[in-house]
């Protein structure tokens, strides 16, 4: 069991590993969350767009009040949606409300781009056309601002990002009073996003890893190298593939809501450096023949300045 943990540059350890609750449905999310508190997890990741967060905070309650984990031992991730980018303490309010928090260890601005103010998924207006009224233009840089202005409410401990390409960190540094403790992007030797995790390294931005498995049986997981290293080991392709973010210094979060693929996917195994260098050649030469592949397409055709078309 992974036990590892890294520092943030706020000087806050976060685990290594975690569990991760988009697309964990609507049942069953309480009890997942609960079960892996009680099995070694001390991160969970949320959002507020997930739709899940009150079963995700019933999760954690159940694991403090069975006495298997304590508040303060735990790290609990929670994303800004895009309707809350011009308001986002608001934003962070609901998330509390719905986990039952009085803070979270992380929050993050989920995308870089602002959706309808005034709508919910559901009910956005519609434009004479037909059309749904959902994108708005904006400075994505206003709403770090308002992030930086959240860590005086003791509400968050950390403010961060997520899937922020090169290109839209270049444009938020230069400006930034506080440097983003993390940026969440989609992960895995499939796409490995080596130049948003250069410059991350070199800004002191740790990165977290979510669909690291990338889609239920895809690719990733049947790529010849990550076969040779499981076999190697004697491990399941899967645990090869999350442990590859280790030495990378970087943190997994792998979502299941069952049970035994919850306690599978906390062990990790000790990659040595001619399994890394095999999972990174993959890696680079399938960013260098432009066979990356990404699971999660950027929403609404948004230009987010990710070097893959997607
Ligand atoms: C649209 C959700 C991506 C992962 O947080």
């Amino acid at each position: 069991m992974s036990t590892k943990t890294f520092k943030l540059n706020t000087g806050q350890d976060i685990p290594a590993t975690g569990l991760g609750t988009w697309q964990s449905g609507p049942g069953e999310v309480k009890n997942a969350v609960a079960f892996a508190l009680k099995n070694g997890y001390r991160l969970i990741d949320g959002a507020y767009c997930y739709g899940n967060e009150d079963e995700v905070g019933q999760g954690i309650k159940e694991a403090i009040d069975s006495g298997a984990v304590k508040r303060e031992d735990i790290f609990v991730v929670s994303k800004v949606w895009a309707t809350y980018n011009t308001r986002v303490e608001l934003g962070l309010d609901k998330s509390l409300k719905s986990l039952g928090l009085d803070y979270v260890d992380l929050f993050l601005v989920h995308w870089p781009l602002l959706m309808n103010p005034e709508g919910n998924d559901d009910k956005f207006p519609k434009l004479p056309n037909g059309e749904r009224d959902i994108i708005r233009s904006y400075n994505h840089v206003d709403t770090w601002k308002q992030m930086e202005d959240l860590l005086a409410t003791g509400k968050t401990k950390a403010i961060g990002v997520s899937n922020y390409s090169k290109r839209y960190l270049e444009q938020l540094l230069p400006h930034a009073k506080v440097i983003p403790a993390v940026n969440q992007i989609e992960n895995h030797p499939s796409l490995p996003q080596q130049e948003i995790v250069d410059l991350c390294k070199e800004k002191g931005i740790h990165i977290m890893a979510y669909s690291p498995l990338g889609s239920t049986g895809g690719p990733v997981l049947k790529a010849e190298p990550v076969l040779k290293v499981a076999e190697k080991h004697g491990v399941p392709p899967s645990a090869v593939v999350l442990s590859w973010h280790i030495p990378r210094g970087s943190t997994v979060l792998a979502k299941s809501v069952n049970p035994q693929r919850i306690k599978d996917n906390l062990k990790l195994i000790d990659l040595d450096e001619e399994d890394v260098k095999l999972l990174n050649d993959y890696a680079e030469n399938l960013t260098k023949e432009g066979k990356v592949i990404r699971y999660v397409y950027p929403p609404f055709g948004v230009d987010f300045g990710f070097p893959d078309k997607s």
